[in-house]
């Protein structure tokens, strides 16, 4: 089987977190992944220095891309989106930045060869069988109740509106629809309304969560208020909110720089 998966690690100001990300790809999880790529969203702190650093320290294709300006999380999706369908992978994994998710949590399903039977495979913190260590009480039950919502407007059961930690088909992504999701902290969101409505095959699982270190840039409120908007646009116009174009960044283009490139062969570990 020579399929060729991408891992794609979005990051943002997440130094003290991002050489645990990239210390969690030990020979035997890293052998999944034909090429990792940090895309750092402009950092403003050591973000980029530490990714490459602790890459060095690990046997991968490793690459670190940095975006030519801030495009978002959203916009860093859709960087490796491009960057997946231009060199011809067949899936692309997203595992956040800054070490809240295990790409162990994966690896069980790549195994079993569970990938092949969808087109994502996305992480379920609020699914039976998941762990959430330190996340608030608050915003268990916030997006607990967003999962409704959003399972009522999308007439699919959904236990998670977005983790970070997913697996795409890339084939399944020539659509391109993504590009029309949005750049912000809400792209996970329209992608999956997006992807329910296009048909894809689409299977949760249950992963661990962890808040421990990490400054979550969320504005909760506002993102409350602009999740539902989404949700509210959604049910009540389907045609209009798919025939909506929600990036602000498009006519842009989603431009990056390698600023490192390491083969597996001359990483230290060898
Ligand atoms: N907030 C934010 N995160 C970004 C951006 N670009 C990439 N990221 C990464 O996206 C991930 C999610 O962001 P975070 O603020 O932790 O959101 P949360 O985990 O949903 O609370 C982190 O790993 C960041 O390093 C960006 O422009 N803004
Ligand atoms: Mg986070």
């Amino acid at each position: 089987m020579s399929e060729r998966i991408l891992l794609f690690i979005p990051a943002y100001n997440c130094q003290r977190q991002i050489p645990r990300v990239i210390a969690q790809l030990t020979p035997e999880r890293a052998r999944w992944f034909s090429e990792v790529i940090v895309v750092n969203n402009r950092a403003t702190d050591n973000t980029e220095a530490c990714a490459i650093e602790a890459l060095r320290a690990q046997a991968v294709n490793g690459k670190v891309l940095r975006n030519d300006g801030n495009y978002g999380l959203g916009g860093s999706h859709k960087v490796a989106f491009n960057y997946a369908r231009a060199h011809g992978f067949d899936y692309v994994v997203v595992l956040h930045g800054d070490d809240q998710g295990s790409v162990s949590d994966l690896i069980p399903y790549l195994e079993s060869g569970a990938h092949r039977e969808v087109d994502c495979l996305l992480g379920a913190r609020f699914a039976r069988g998941s762990r959430l260590t330190g996340y608030s009480l608050f915003r268990t039950l916030g997006n607990r109740a967003f999962n409704l919502l959003y399972s009522a407007v999308s007439g699919r059961w959904i236990t998670d509106l977005g983790s970070g930690l997913n697996l795409y088909r890339v084939s399944a992504l020539d659509d391109a629809f993504y590009l029309r999701c949005a750049n912000d902290l809400t792209f996970n969101y329209h992608m999956l309304l997006r992807s329910i409505a296009s048909g894809w095959r689409i299977r949760f699982f249950p992963l661990e969560w962890r808040e421990a270190d990490q400054t979550s840039n969320v504005r909760l409120f506002r993102q409350a208020m602009r999740v539902l908007g989404i949700a509210l646009a959604y049910g009540f116009n389907r045609r209009s909110y798919l025939a909506s174009d929600f990036a602000d960044h498009a006519s842009s283009g989603y431009s990056s720089t390698t600023v490192f490139n390491q083969a597996a062969s001359e990483s230290a570990s060898r």
